[in-house]
């Protein structure tokens, strides 16, 4: 048996290095796809995979997972290792994965360098690129081998930092045991992950209880602590067994709001209210908000912004990049909440590379409280995903309007994800997309294209009338592969004159747009559609944190396409066709 509980994040990590080192391999791409899929699907399982095991639940239901995989997942529970990683690690060196963080190196040229050159580590590689040995091999060439020891620097740079989803599959567990704890009145996970950054250093939490000894004790104790850094009267640092840093305060009930505003930052957004109370005679610290050696204000979070003589300010704008004067102007936006959402605009089945039927992507959605939801499988250019051709195209069709003759309350619109190709042609003749409801464009391939071309391949997409939304506009997976080097503000305005819109995909391995880009499109008039990218009936959760980055981006109801009635979506997306 494992040490300690095997969370569905662990094995998604199992998961993801086989599909890594299977990639460098040279592996059948759909083998690839199957462990990279599960890896999501685990990411994304609300409930952990390791009790539905200890219930004898059957974990082949769960999308994607077949016997095999459903045999590894057991067999990781149980041992808290997978002889299939293990036996691939003795075929290649399990640090050579570390490699394929660098941007510019797919599997191919991880596998090059390491047949050709040896090279097995990060500091082997800087000293191949150092030594002008990369620019010798075949397919990479002096830019490349600049370029590579650059994305090294700024790797070497950047602390490491976790998702915010993964995260919360740690955080949410420990804070709910601190909740528990006798005499607690409140525990908040605060910080960067309740600000709601698409990742978090460490996690931060503020309990606020009568007595801070047991709280503390509970903490120190909890069976996940791998190390205690720190721990005081009201204070204390642990590292977790699986790496994540936590910080733990516990403060007087009378202290909570002054203290929460403290803990969830962002720091500037700190100091810029500590310096609002200094010109008011006013000392603001973690304890309240002080006159002299009185609290005026501290309970809550609301009374100290009021003392101040600002409205209440939604974590995620806090980040000292104008919502303090916004504020003061009264001219904060009522930020988009998920109930605000009547439908979603990225949907897969079966039929590309999903794990579900149309029907039932259709009945979550409905339960999932939607009330339209665009079907967009790829396009038959991503042959791993099982793109549709016209004719299946045109067959799904005719089955989306035979469901929709069918059921209530929900409306299948006909869509595709379709490829932006190499020169911004769309990867399907004009003639059938125009028969689509929407046509979402995105880029699979070619993502190191310099600047000036990626720029123009995106604008060529965009001048096709069809094309309704640009789906994922940096593709960008966050920890995993740098943006596109595109000019984002000629796209978001090209997107304006166009009539077409950006999609915020709210996968919580993407979020892409970015927050900034998000405000960019508010700012320059262009709506953003959150789109789920389900790829199963349960992936419409990721909509929620689609939300926390659309509201990071400052955008509110009026700014997201897929707030709209059908009727009023309908129009919208004819008139970007006109
Ligand atoms: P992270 O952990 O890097 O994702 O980002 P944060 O924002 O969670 O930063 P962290 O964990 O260092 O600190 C949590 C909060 O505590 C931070 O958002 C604001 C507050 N804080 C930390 N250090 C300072 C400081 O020196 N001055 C002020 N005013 N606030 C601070
Ligand atoms: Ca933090
Ligand atoms: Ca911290």
């Amino acid at each position: 048996m494992p040490a300690m509980p095997v969370h569905n994040a662990d094995i998604a990590r199992v998961f993801g290095q086989i599909a890594d080192l299977l990639e460098i391999e040279g592996a059948n791409p759909f083998r690839v796809r199957a462990y990279r899929n599960a890896a999501r699907e685990l990411e994304m399982l609300g409930v952990p995979a390791a009790g539905m095991l200890a219930r004898g639940e059957d974990l082949r239901e769960l999308p994607g997972i077949g016997d095999d995989l459903a045999a590894k997942i057991a067999e990781i529970v149980a041992t808290g290792s997978c002889k299939a990683l293990e036996k691939l690690r003795q075929e290649l060196p399990p640090t050579i994965t570390q490699l394929l963080e660098i941007p510019h190196l797919g599997p191919r040229r991880v596998r090059a360098l390491h047949e050709r050159l040896g090279v097995q580590t990060l500091e082997q590689l800087a000293e191949a690129a150092r030594g002008g040995r990369i620019r010798a091999l075949a397919g990479f060439g002096p830019k490349t081998e600049e370029a590579i020891l650059e994305a090294l620097a700024q790797h070497a740079a950047a602390p490491a930092r976790l998702e915010r989803v993964i995260a919360a599959q740690y955080a949410e567990p420990l804070r709910a045991v601190l909740a528990e704890v006798p005499g607690v009145r409140e525990a908040v996970i605060a910080g960067s992950f309740r600000r709601a950054r698409e990742t978090v250093g460490d996690i931060d939490i503020l309990v606020s209880a009568g007595a801070a000894a047991p709280v503390m004790d509970r903490f120190v104790h909890y069976e996940e602590v791998g190390e205690v850094l720190a721990a005081g009267d009201t204070r204390a640092t642990v590292v977790l067994k699986c790496g994540l840093q936590v910080d733990l305060r516990v403060v007087a009930p009378e202290s909570h709001g002054a203290a929460l505003l403290y803990f969830t930052g962002a720091k500037a957004h700190n100091i810029a209210l500590r310096r609002i109370a200094q010109s008011r005679g006013l000392k603001l610290s973690e304890y309240g908000l002080f006159r002299g050696a009185r609290r005026t204000a501290g309970a809550t979070e609301a009374s100290v912004y009021r003392a101040l003589g600002l409205p209440w300010i939604a974590p995620e704008l806090r980040e000292d990049r104008g919502e303090i004067e916004a504020a003061r102007a009264g001219k904060l936006p009522r930020l988009v909440e998920r109930a605000d959402l009547r439908g979603d605009l990225h949907v897969h089945t079966r039929a590309s590379d999903g794990h579900d039927t149309l029907r039932a992507m259709a009945d979550a959605a409905r339960a999932a409280g939607l009330e339209y939801i665009a079907i967009t499988e790829h396009s038959r250019r991503l042959t791993v995903a099982h793109g549709l051709d016209p004719e299946r195209l045109r067959r799904q069709m005719a089955e989306i309007d035979a469901l929709n003759a069918e059921l209530e309350g929900i409306t299948l619109l006909k869509g595709i994800e379709v490829d932006i190709l190499e020169d911004g042609r769309l990867d399907l003749p004009d003639e059938v997309l125009a028969d689509c409801d929407l046509v979402v464009g995105a880029v699979h391939s070619a993502f190191d294209l310099p600047r000036a071309k990626q720029t123009r391949r995106i604008l060529r997409a965009l001048e096709n009338p069809r094309l309704s939304i640009l789906a994922h506009p940096t593709n960008r997976v966050i920890g995993t592969r740098a943006a596109c080097d595109v000019d984002m503000l000629r796209v978001v305005r090209q997107a304006r004159e166009r009539g077409c819109f950006l999609e915020l995909n709210a996968q919580p391995g993407r979020l892409d747009l970015l927050d900034t880009h998000c405000r960019l499109a508010r700012e320059e008039g262009v709506l953003v559609a959150i789109g789920s990218d389900a790829h199963g009936v349960r992936d419409y959760a990721n909509l929620d944190w689609g939300i926390g980055q659309a509201r990071r981006g400052w955008l509110g109801a009026a700014d997201v396409l897929n707030t709209r009635t059908l009727a009023q979506l309908r129009r919208l997306l004819a008139k970007g066709r006109r």
